[in-house]
């Protein structure tokens, strides 16, 4: 019956190749939300209130539920889509976990101009396949703390995360594993008992890294690149190209440290650090490691940054 007109007409949509419809399906148990995909094109949304209040849809069936403290969503194979969007400031704790799974999928978090108030993580996973993961968080209060962990798994990721200014702490993982990988951050100012700590790296593969941060520091930024993998016996190699740019707003008085590391290989790396805040700085550190390999400098990379193992 796998595909048979009498089916398809039961399920009121139309079969791709014989292949049935995508059907998910979601649970809530004791304060947990489920959503779970199947082998096909699944297609997940979900909305936030920050307070707990969840309306998730998946294939066209939806939930609502209040209370919810962790969401989980996995969407197994196929070519899924999963967009979280906040529709409040985070006032609740919330843990969000996706697991995208095989084949080409795009999971999003918008959370832009929204403004988390208490701790909020969203963890995702890629999987195989060329996976775009994307964050957009607005500001960080001063009781907020967003942690975001991003991982492409096999083949080529676009992998991008942003957020404003950062009250509390705000921390970003990201890994873009085998493959050509495409990482990126952005990060605004930081507050006096603020964190922004950042950490992005491509793994194996010939991939892109680049971080910009642009603000008044008065508490605590710190970035750290990598074109290899955070594993340093893992020997991933790769010719990447790492950059960040930092612009430091006048009247700064905290700490800015900024790492870019191109790891094994041939690599570009770059780090520019300026701005009319950077004397007022508590302190500042800023080096640039090519690694093993014929490493270039980009002619951006700024005279106050160390350069270690950097040929040209
Ligand atoms: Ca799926
Ligand atoms: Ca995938
Ligand atoms: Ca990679």
């Amino acid at each position: 019956m796998r595909g048979s007109p009498a089916r398809r007409s039961v399920l009121g949509c139309e079969s791709l190749e014989g292949r049935d419809c995508p059907a998910g399906s979601i649970t809530v148990f004791r304060g947990i939300l489920t959503v779970n995909g199947d082998d096909g094109a699944n297609v997940v949304t979900v909305s936030d209130d920050g307070a707990g209040g969840i309306t998730a849809t998946v294939d066209g069936t939806s939930k609502t539920a209040t209370d919810i403290r962790v969401v989980r969503i996995a969407t197994g194979a196929g070519d899924d889509s999963i967009t979280y969007t906040l529709t409040g400031d985070v006032s609740k704790r919330q843990t969000v976990e996706v697991r995208a799974g095989t084949g080409a999928d795009t999971v999003t978090l918008a959370a832009d101009g929204k403004t988390a108030n208490a701790r909020f993580d969203f963890v995702a996973t890629g999987g195989a396949g060329n996976d775009k993961l994307t964050s957009t968080f607005g500001s960080v209060g001063s009781k907020g703390r967003v942690e975001i962990g991003l991982t492409g798994g096999a083949d080529n990721d676009t992998i991008g995360a942003t957020v404003g200014a950062v009250a509390g702490q705000y921390r970003l993982a990201a890994f873009g594993l085998d493959g050509t990988d495409a990482l990126s951050a952005a990060v605004g100012g930081v507050a006096a008992r603020g964190v922004a700590d950042i950490g992005l790296a491509g793994g194996g593969g010939d991939d892109t890294v680049t971080a910009t941060a642009s603000g008044e520091y008065d508490g605590r930024l710190l970035l750290g690149l990598f074109g290899d993998g955070v594993n340093p016996f893992a020997r991933e190699g790769g010719k990447d190209t790492v950059t960040a740019a930092v612009t430091v707003a006048a009247g700064s008085t905290g700490r800015v440290a900024a790492g870019v590391a191109g790891g094994a290989g041939d690599d570009t790396v770059g780090l520019s650090l300026t701005g009319d805040g950077l004397d007022g700085l508590k302190s500042k550190a800023a080096v640039i490691d090519g690694g093993r390999g014929t490493d270039t400098a980009t002619p951006e990379t700024t005279a106050n940054v160390k350069k270690v193992r950097v040929e040209k």
